[in-house]
């Protein structure tokens, strides 16, 4: 049938791949923008590979592009460059805990996907200052790494509470932790996933370190594409969708081969069984069945990478336990 007609029909019919979807089929690998090194989140193993729960979203991709989650070449970006190595088509996707905000979703030309980890910010601070409250860090030194809401919204939280600190504004994040540990600050401030996941890994004694209660913003973090690729776009969202949906629908990497024969019709067209989603996103109809059979569903992901390191599911429950996690109809 040609396009014209189908569409004239009310049947939708991708006229073509897209400019990235192409590009990335004919590479062979997803080009995928993770932070330099975040446990639990995005971390190298000694060969240089980097495993966690932003990098499964590359790896869903992957495995809805090329039915194989491995075709991911991870580039870990700082927070400062991040957004040029997007806008200049280096990476196709950053996977990065990034901010959804109005003006990178405008003015930095970002389309975010959606959130994968609903997120805020928080501070850390050596335990011997016997602070208790982010209230009581007036005239305090704080480390924090530049290109970041968190740099803005410091600013913005000691300002509304009448309240005066000194910034220490470094870029790497191994050099603005070092800074911290050694005594030039404070208090160091970031999202509170990373506070948590740095002070049970990367700290020298977590004990001598205590992430304060307060949490003074709202990061949704997501993964984030380029203005004009909308059916780049579309996979990118989807993908992330089919892993929360497959949650919902209690679908896993080891069931969801059995449960696949199974005759549910949300069922049927999510394994590919019936219909022809996958084909509407430029893909094959089995991409939300590789995802979740390659590398799981959202809560597997959540459980195998940020549980062991002491996190709770909180705001990131599916909406039907609480939360926020809520996939739109995949039909
Ligand atoms: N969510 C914030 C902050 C993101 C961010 O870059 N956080 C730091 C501290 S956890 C980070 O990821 N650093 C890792 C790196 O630079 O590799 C934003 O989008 O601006």
């Amino acid at each position: 049938m040609a396009a014209g007609l189908a569409a004239a029909l009310g049947f939708a019919v991708p006229a073509s791949a897209g400019p990235t979807l192409d590009k990335v089929k004919q590479a062979g690998a997803i080009s995928c923008g993770v932070p330099t090194g975040i446990p639990g989140f995005a971390q190298p193993d000694n060969q240089g590979k980097y495993t966690g729960f932003d990098v499964d979203i590359c790896r869903a991709i992957s495995a809805a592009v090329f039915a194989d989650p491995d075709k991911v070449k991870s580039v870990p970006l700082t927070a400062q460059q991040r957004f040029t190595a997007l806008q200049s088509g280096e990476v196709d996707i950053l996977a990065r805990n990034t901010t959804w905000t109005l003006t990178r979703d405008t003015s930095l030309g970002l389309n975010f996907a959606g959130v994968n980890y609903y997120d805020g910010q928080g501070f850390m601070v050596h335990r011997k200052l016997n602070v208790k409250s982010a209230k009581e860090l007036n005239g305090a030194t704080v480390c924090v790494q530049p290109g970041t809401t968190n740099e803005l919204n410091l600013a913005d939280y000691f300002r509304a509470n009448g309240m005066k600190f000194r910034p220490v504004v470094i870029e790497k994040l191994e050099e603005v932790l070092n800074a911290y540990f050694v005594g030039r600050c404070d208090a160091y401030t970031t999202d509170h996933s990373g506070l948590v996941a740095l002070r049970g890994s990367r700290v020298p004694k977590p004990e001598d370190h205590v992430v304060l209660p307060e949490i003074i913003s709202k990061e949704p973090l997501g993964p984030a594409v380029r203005h004009g690729d909308d059916r780049w776009f579309d996979v990118v969202k989807w993908s992330l969708f089919a892993m929360i949906e497959a949650e919902e629908l209690g679908l896993t990497s080891k069931n969801i081969e059995e449960q696949a024969k199974g005759a549910g019709p949300s069922l049927q067209r999510f394994v590919g069984a019936s219909g022809e989603l996958g084909k509407m996103l430029g893909l094959d109809n089995r991409w939300a069945f590789n995802i979740v059979k390659q590398v799981g569903n959202y809560g597997e992901s959540f459980d195998a990478n940020l549980k062991p390191l002491g996190f709770e599911r909180g705001l990131n429950r599916l909406w039907t336990r609480g939360g926020l996690m809520y996939a739109p109809p995949i039909r």
